[in-house]
């Protein structure tokens, strides 16, 4: 199972040829310099990864460690099979709905779509991690959607964090699904944040260490989505399939959906990519 995990894990480095374009050109050849200073991982790092994005985590929960009678109101985006889930949830997953306008959402689509268009849905891939979709990386976008670009990265990362230029845009067709799997720590760094367009979905984190353990969260269309540190490292991901997409026993319909994904590249020192 360690192994199945650990392979699912490197979807990105042995399976998409666009991202692993990227990974060459970003990842292998580029130092990235200011990411070179060694911070342990739970110490500054933490601190400084966290010091954008908290202003949007509830903040009455950070720092709260949950003891047996601590019970927290979770967010409204999040459901989960347990409140031993609830801190990562809380620190480490976040949902901000409306993050984009429709107009904003429109101009994403009209950038996207002409190049989408010409792919076609895959259903086969090598480890089965995902199926029914088409994707592509971009590194320059038009003026208007290069503000929203921005605004994402302005929000979920900070200077030690940096976001790749690298923006990953994947197509979900209607009856495709992410099957769960955790992004590969030799290539992706500590934050994957996404935005969603034109469908709702429901995306289940399951701890690695005990698949009883997991958390829905929907992502509205317009939604952007911030994961990072241990809700990024000890859970797999997985954009569930339409006919078993619920949030709360109520169906979400999932439609096609299309994400703008950003991520860091590793930072050295972090200790959860020693072994990388
Ligand atoms: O579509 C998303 O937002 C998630 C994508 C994802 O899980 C991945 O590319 O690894």
């Amino acid at each position: 199972m360690a192994y199945f995990l650990k392979e699912l894990g490197h979807r990105f480095s042995s399976s998409c040829k666009i991202t692993r374009l990227h990974q060459h050109k970003n990842f292998r050849c580029c130092p990235f310099p200011q990411l070179q200073t060694k911070v342990a991982r739970g110490s500054q790092l933490c601190h400084n990864v966290m010091a954008n994005t908290n202003q949007f985590f509830p903040k009455s929960y950070n720092n709260q460690s949950l003891n047996g009678s601590a019970v927290p109101t979770l967010p409204s985006y999040a459901d989960t099979s347990s409140h031993i889930c609830a801190e990562t949830l809380i620190n480490d997953m976040l949902v901000i709905n409306d993050f984009i306008s429709e107009t904003e959402e429109k101009l994403l689509l009209e950038e996207v779509e002409p190049y989408m268009a010409r792919l076609r849905y895959e259903y086969t891939h090598w480890d089965d991690a995902i199926l029914g979709y088409r994707e592509t990386e971009r590194s320059t976008w038009n003026a208007a959607n290069t503000k929203i670009i921005n605004r994402l990265k302005d929000t979920a990362f900070d200077n030690v964090s940096s976001p790749t230029n690298y923006v990953h845009v994947l197509d979900l067709e209607e009856n495709g699904e992410i099957k769960p799997h955790k992004d590969s720590i030799r290539y992706c760094g500590n934050t994957i944040a996404g935005i969603s367009l034109l469908s709702d979905s429901v995306m289940r984190l399951v701890a690695i260490d005990n698949k009883e353990l997991f958390i829905d969260v929907l992502l509205k269309q317009r939604s952007l989505y911030i994961m990072r540190q241990s809700a990024r490292y000890d859970y797999t991901h997985e954009i569930l399939h339409n006919d078993k997409s619920y949030f709360k026993e109520k169906h979400v319909k999932k439609g096609r959906r299309i994400s703008v994904i950003c991520r860091n590249s590793p930072v050295v020192g972090d200790e959860r990519h020693k072994d990388s």
